[in-house]
């Protein structure tokens, strides 16, 4: 089988100003036409789109505002040679959305939720992508009394429904997180995610999109996430970065904190194929550093790409027989000094 020719992705978001909980940016915002520059300049060949980064104030606008908007997003888009990997319903900025999106305690709120994310798929439409990503950030609660987490699950997998029904075409993919801004989240892993898609109409149109930092933070090893998604066919995009340990969502760059978890990754991402088909990018979904100076400020994705590469290569060489032969005889001692010099090699 010939190998792999991965092409990458990241989303306007990922070239963020600096702010955090504790401070404001320390870069200028640049607009949407500089970033879509560094992503051509930089060897990238897709974007990922929020529906507000394709629509911006979406929410103030009429819908023929925003099939024009969206109509002139993708013409351009064409012409620059830029495909758009998917669309995701931002549902955690809106006043609507304070205690959540389809679990959300008022009837009212969990209809803007669902229509946005119909919206949402308009616009995917639009810009010709059949992949909704649905991050499902406030899915879940501060205190776990505040929700009946029955009902959350099946107010999850209507909304679902609704989505599956509004166009028959659409795949939706889950992208699991298990803390962040909630205490607790009601899809955490992979495994959640894969178990709610068999509750939908549909569940060969519900996937799923693993991010490495979340994997990290709900304990897994994101390699084994990935092997798992696999296994039912349903990665269906790949968001790679990096998180020290169990704190605040980091999205370092991908091998930052651990390479040979990042080698691992790589690995499994080979062995199962992902970006052999059309429409699989490689995503990284990575900020730079608060410190970052804005000369420096595509670093944390060029090395992310970098790094990855560099991985792949690494995957590709690595003495396949040898490790075979040293698991036939369980010398697991040696295997580990085989990657660990492979990798300082
Ligand atoms: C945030 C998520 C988000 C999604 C897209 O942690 O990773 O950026 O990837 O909505
Ligand atoms: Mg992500």
């Amino acid at each position: 089988m010939p190998a792999t020719k991965y092409r990458f992705c990241f989303g306007p978001w990922n070239i963020s100003p600096g702010q955090d909980p504790y401070g404001p940016p320390t870069r200028v915002d640049r607009d949407f036409d500089w970033k879509l520059a560094q992503l051509k300049k930089h060897g990238f060949e897709a974007m990922m789109f929020h529906d507000d980064d394709a629509v911006p104030d979406i929410d103030s606008k009429s819908w023929p505002q925003i099939q024009k908007e969206a109509k002139a997003l993708k013409k351009r888009l064409d012409g620059e040679g830029i495909a758009i990997e998917m669309v995701a319903p931002r549902l955690w900025f809106a006043p609507e959305t304070i205690d959540g999106g389809y679990t959300s305690n008022d009837p009212k709120h969990r209809r803007y939720a669902i229509e946005r994310s119909k919206q949402s798929i308009d616009i995917a439409n639009i810009l010709g992508t059949d992949l909704l990503v649905l991050w499902l950030a406030r899915e879940g609660t501060y205190i776990r009394e505040a929700k009946n987490g029955r009902r959350a699950i099946d107010q999850l997998v209507e909304a679902f429904d609704a989505m599956l029904a509004h166009d028959k075409k659409i795949r939706l993919a889950i992208e699991p997180k298990p803390n962040e801004p909630m205490d607790h989240a009601y899809l955490p892993t992979i495994g959640h995610a894969l178990a709610a898609a068999h509750l939908t109409r549909d569940p060969k149109r519900v996937g799923c999109v693993i991010e490495s930092a979340h994997a990290i933070l709900a304990g897994l090893d994101p390699a084994d996430e990935i092997d798992f998604a696999c296994a039912f066919g349903k990665l269906w995009s790949l968001h790679l970065n990096d998180q020290n340990g169990l704190k605040y969502d980091q999205d370092r760059p991908f091998g930052c904190t651990n390479l040979r978890s990042a080698f691992d990754q790589v690995r499994a991402v080979e062995r199962n194929g992902y970006g052999k088909r059309a429409g699989e990018f490689v995503c990284f979904d990575v900020h730079p550093f608060r410190t970052t100076k804005e000369e420096h400020w595509m670093a944390h994705l060029t090395n992310s790409r970098q790094t990855f590469l560099r991985l792949v290569e690494k995957a590709r060489s690595f003495d396949e027989k040898t490790a075979a032969a040293l698991i036939k005889d369980r010398d697991y001692q040696a295997l580990d000094q085989l990657v660990i010099e492979h990798l300082l090699g």
